[in-house]
């Protein structure tokens, strides 16, 4: 009899418990924890880098996947070989494979509209690195990189300080379409307007390759020969080109023709050492710590600044000897 009680007093506590936890109004809403933060160890990132084409893009290279292997982030890295359809192509497979967060380097500023609306349906946010594009705001997360447009007006200052305000400079621009291009030949464009005795005697593109600046110089001097006071290279690779090419026609680059480049590479330090660069405005290619604390802080929902600009300065021959040796890259 005992027995049949407790087994009737379970059964019916039983009965109970489950009729209040059924009722509606006793339903307990199930607490949804905050999704836990992301470390860097949870990270995995896609960059579509845009080829090796200067010793500043392998710098930059270099930069990036050293730091995801210091923090542990899983990076997918593609070589576009200068070519836009590759990085589009690299774009759509770090969607494909569900990245956190995907790093860009856009070879030319047009043309990404589609691929990054693609990547907004996702939810993965995109982060333009070293180059800008020419898409809306709500298409990319920031900008981390340098101010181009300043970089060209720093250099057509130096080029002023070196020519006594008077003189013919060519240009070797940076491959056509390019964020750095455009804004460095309209930073140096904009500062020589107010200097009525500098003029450009002729700009063309090469393509921020050694090779290409060699050749453009080369057929600058055979056209405009001793009248060239001045070159302006949007990056030092075209600039250690157009050296190559005054020696070859005779004359002493860094005396006879003044030179002025940007982005600070080892090479150009070599150059200024050796005598045959005058200026290298510097371009910070070492982004990788602040392309990852960007995708994490992305990754974890938190808001970023629209611009992280990067921190540069302006090497002159003078001091070259003592800088080379502190430079990072
Ligand atoms: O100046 C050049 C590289 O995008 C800022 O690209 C970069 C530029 C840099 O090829 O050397």
């Amino acid at each position: 009899m005992k027995r049949s009680k407790s087994v009737y007093w379970s059964t019916a506590l039983a009965l109970v418990l489950m009729l209040v936890s059924c009722s509606p109004a006793s339903t307990v809403q199930p607490t949804t924890a905050p999704a836990a933060q992301k470390t860097y160890g949870d990270l995995v990132v896609g960059f579509a880098q845009i080829g090796a084409e200067s010793e500043w893009r392998t710098a930059e290279t270099n930069s990036i996947q050293d730091e995801a292997k210091n923090l542990g982030v899983e990076l997918k890295f593609s070589d576009a070989q200068q070519k836009q359809e590759n990085q589009i192509k690299a774009i759509r497979s770090f969607i494909a494979q569900k990245v956190d967060v995907i790093g860009v380097a856009p070879v030319v500023t047009t043309g990404w509209e589609t691929v990054f609306q693609e990547a907004k349906a996702a939810g993965i946010p995109i982060v333009l690195v070293d180059r800008r594009a020419d898409v809306p705001d709500d298409l990319f997360a920031t900008f981390i990189g340098s101010d181009f447009v300043l970089e060209g007006q720093n250099a057509c200052k130096e080029m002023a300080t070196l020519l006594g305000n008077k003189g013919n400079i060519v240009e070797l621009e940076g491959t056509v379409g390019a964020g750095p291009a455009i804004d460095r030949k309209q930073g140096f464009h904009d500062c020589l307007n107010g200097m009525a005795d500098m003029k450009i005697l002729a700009s063309q593109s090469g393509d921020f390759t050694r090779a290409k600046g060699k050749e453009v110089m080369e057929a600058f001097l055979k056209t405009h020969g001793k009248d060239i006071n001045g070159v302006y290279a949007h990056n030092d690779d075209m600039a250690l080109g157009a050296i190559q090419a005054i020696e070859e026609a005779g004359l002493k680059p860094g005396q006879d023709i003044k030179i002025v480049s940007i982005d600070g590479v080892k090479g150009a330090f070599e150059a200024m050492v050796a005598g045959t660069l005058n200026v290298t405005v510097e371009c910070n290619p070492v982004l990788g710590p602040q392309f990852f604390e960007v995708a994490l802080k992305l990754a974890n929902g938190e808001s970023v600044e629209k611009w992280v600009k990067s921190n540069e300065g302006i090497y002159r021959q003078e001091t070259a000897a003592q800088d080379l040796p502190n430079r990072k890259y």
